[in-house]
């Protein structure tokens, strides 16, 4: 099962007759599938054949009249009658050809999403025009006729039976038609990130504010960030990830995944202002791809500036296919109206999601209260009726910012050192596999089988020394690049964890590594071993150390590579969740390691499903090098389970969910968060907006 990729090359076809310069052209549809074919990606997907959309498909979430108008213009060659009734929508063009095209839009993301949900495809791409997410049931919009992401997510509902579906809409401008679509309804999870300026931003809806959470039995699945800067970069981005989108992604439990790509956030496009790297949206794909057994579908909305929609777009099909994320540098605090934004609706959502719960004591003095005002203040017109009934918004009609040509010559220079900077090795996924080869769980598990086997020389002296060995050979074809990650499992691991980290650090030169322990029962002397070390970021879970090495332990040590989250090892998923996304990834994130090193034991109530998940969210850093160390592991059902997980999620394949995460996160663990990160945010600065932590 691999990767479909969804497009059809009439798809140029579609073009503004009166200005060719018109920011929606045909240039963004060929510059992503150049870049795709450069990197050889095409020919690596099963290619999807791209047909029309039915009127029955079209009619499930559009009026007849949004047919009709638009099939009145095909093969119309009067371009001043296209032109006039363009004229009447916000931000549109009419092409003889848009008719057929929208259509085929329109439906070739329905056959993706089909695909996805018959198992034909694991995960898939469509590289489409013209783009969906502002066409309304009976309005025209902002370069977009049919939705879409809308159709084929109402075909999942409709034809599928499908019973929660998320939408993330990454694209600068809020999705506007799909929240009207979908907000009522709470089997769909509109999760849209999007520049607001407090309104100043196109389309300059109220609806595109944070406090818009749906309605009725939709209350809660309407998630809006809107952000009111321009320049918003990773750090501000991968915080919302963190703290808001995988929280509660993971608490939804979604059965598909739908994102509405536009890469019109991506440094240089003119028209967002914003600053993300083409890399982050390997970064943004990877972290759902763990989500709904893997079943992940991009769909093309907008992005203007060729070289970054290209690079971004492409990067986004690379990670789909399963190939190492590329590393992302320099991340830093998020700014402080990302930190608002994200605290404004952790806030107005906080009753809806038990991930957000530990935010009730949140001096929240500086939020206003929006729920308190009277709905219909802000709420005006949900559904736009016709075009001669506009919102009195459409008055402040703006253009696209004209970008400076100094400013776009350094943009284009920077982006050129930032895809120069990514590095493109495409290696197979191959997983090492150490073990003593007598070890029960070597038979026990077929899916070894699909790992490589690490040899080594056998020992003379003990069994022991082999093994140490064996790990070392481990850590060093990953360094080598001849495994991507590796599994280990051996007897008390802690000395060949001290070994084999100085081997890594003092003898192969890695600059910085992660290790996080998660064994129920940490002993400290790797954190001993390392506390003066700051190329080593050491890690733990849970606490249960021994009390005379208490000055090591978190809430107590001033240490920055020391980060110990000090949970109970009876703890459930949801608070190791909730450890993980608000503190531990964001500080991994911000660390930016070469290579992770992660330790567990049979013991601890984490379940396989939620140790998977972690070590698949893991494989965005360090360019996948990753090692999973299994201390003492038992032949019993749920050992196995663990170590088969976490295979899967190395090998790049889906990884089931854990059963329920949706309960409250006991008193104990929600104040060991708000310590650790309370403690460590002048370290890490990505956990900043947690200052208000009281
Ligand atoms: C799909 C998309 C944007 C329209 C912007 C008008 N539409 N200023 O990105
Ligand atoms: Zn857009």
């Amino acid at each position: 099962m691999t990767t479909g990729i969804t497009y059809d090359n009439r798809m140029v076809e579609h073009k503004c007759l009166w200005d060719l310069n018109y920011n929606e052209k045909p240039e963004r549809f060929t510059s992503i599938l150049q870049r795709c074919e450069e990197l050889q990606l095409l020919n690596r997907c099963i290619h999807v054949k791209p047909r029309a959309a039915t009127k029955e498909e079209l009619l499930m979430v559009h009026t007849p009249e949004m047919i009709s108008i638009l099939k009145n213009t095909a093969g119309f060659s009067d371009q001043e009658a296209l032109e006039q009734l363009s004229s009447k929508y916000d931000f549109l063009y009419i092409h003889p050809s848009t008719y057929d095209l929208s259509l085929l839009a329109a439906g070739s993301t329905v056959e993706l999403v089909s695909n996805i949900l018959d198992g034909k495809i694991k995960n898939g791409m469509a590289v489409i025009r013209p783009p969906g997410h502002h066409a309304m049931k009976s309005e025209y919009c902002g370069y977009c006729f049919y939705n879409n992401v809308a159709i084929a997510a109402q075909y999942a509902l409709d034809n599928q039976g499908l019973k929660r579906i998320l939408i993330v809409d990454w694209d600068i401008h809020h999705g506007q038609a799909t929240q009207q679509m979908f907000y009522d309804d709470p089997r769909v999870l509109y999760f849209s990130i999007h520049g607001y300026q407090n309104g100043a931003f196109w389309p300059h809806l109220r609806e595109s504010d944070y406090h818009n959470i749906g309605r009725g039995a939709g209350l809660g699945y309407n998630i809006n960030v809107p952000m009111n800067e321009i320049k918003m970069g990773n750090s501000d981005y991968m915080a919302i990830f963190h703290q808001l989108l995988l929280p509660i992604a993971y608490e939804f439990n979604p059965e598909l995944v739908i994102v509405s790509a536009g890469y019109d956030a991506a440094l240089g496009c003119p028209e967002g202002e914003m600053e993300v790297t083409p890399a982050c949206y390997s970064h943004f794909t990877n972290s759902l791809m763990g989500l709904a057994n893997g079943r992940l579908a991009v769909v093309l909305e907008g992005g203007y500036c060729l070289k970054s929609l290209a690079e971004g777009a492409a990067l986004t099909l690379r990670t789909l296919l399963g190939d190492p994320v590329p590393l992302i540098q320099n991340l830093d605090a998020p700014k402080k109206s990302a930190q608002q934004a994200i605290m404004s609706v952790m806030y107005v959502l906080r009753r809806y999601w038990n991930c957000l719960q530990h935010l009730e004591e949140f001096n929240v003095q500086e939020i206003k209260d929006p729920m308190n005002l009277p709905e219909d203040k802000f709420w005006p017109r949900i559904e736009f009726v016709g075009s001669d009934e506009k919102p009195e918004t459409y008055a402040t009609r703006d253009i696209c910012p004209a970008q400076d040509p100094k400013v776009a010559a350094e943009l284009d220079a920077q982006l050129d050192a930032l895809i120069a900077g990514t590095c493109l090795d495409v290696q197979p996924n191959r997983v090492g596999f150490a073990a003593n080869p007598a070890e029960p769980i070597v038979t026990q598990l077929e899916i070894i089988q699909r790992c490589h086997m690490i040899q080594t020389e056998p020992s003379q002296t003990s069994l022991a020394e082999e093994m140490s060995g064996m790990f070392r050979n481990l850590i060093s074809s990953i360094l080598d690049g001849a495994c991507r990650s590796g599994i280990a499992i051996m007897e008390n691991s802690s000395e060949n964890l001290i070994q084999t980290l100085k081997y890594a650090i003092d003898s192969r030169g890695t600059k910085n590594m992660m290790f996080i322990d998660m064994r129920s029962h940490p002993d400290c002397k790797i954190q001993r071993s390392f506390q003066e070390d700051v190329r080593i970021l050491c890690a733990s879970l849970y606490s249960a150390l021994p009390l005379d090495d208490v000055e090591f332990v978190g809430l107590t040590d001033s240490k920055r590579y020391i980060v110990n989250m000090d949970l109970q090892p009876n703890c459930g998923d949801a608070e190791i969740f909730s450890s993980f996304f608000r503190v531990l990834l964001p500080i991994a994130y911000q660390f930016g390691p070469q290579l992770i090193v992660i330790a567990t034991d049979p013991s601890g109530t984490m379940s396989a499903e939620c140790f998977g998940q972690i070590v698949h969210l893991l494989t965005s850093l360090a360019g996948g090098r990753l090692s999973v160390t299994f201390e003492n592991p038992l032949v019993t059902n749920s050992s196995l389970r663990r170590i088969q997980c976490c295979v899967q999620a190395l090998l790049g394949e889906p990884i089931d969910m854990p059963g329920e995460i949706h309960h409250r996160l006991s008193a104990t663990s929600v104040c060991s968060i708000r310590t650790v990160i309370k403690a460590r945010n002048p370290y890490w600065n990505a956990l900043q907006f947690n200052m208000q932590v009281p």
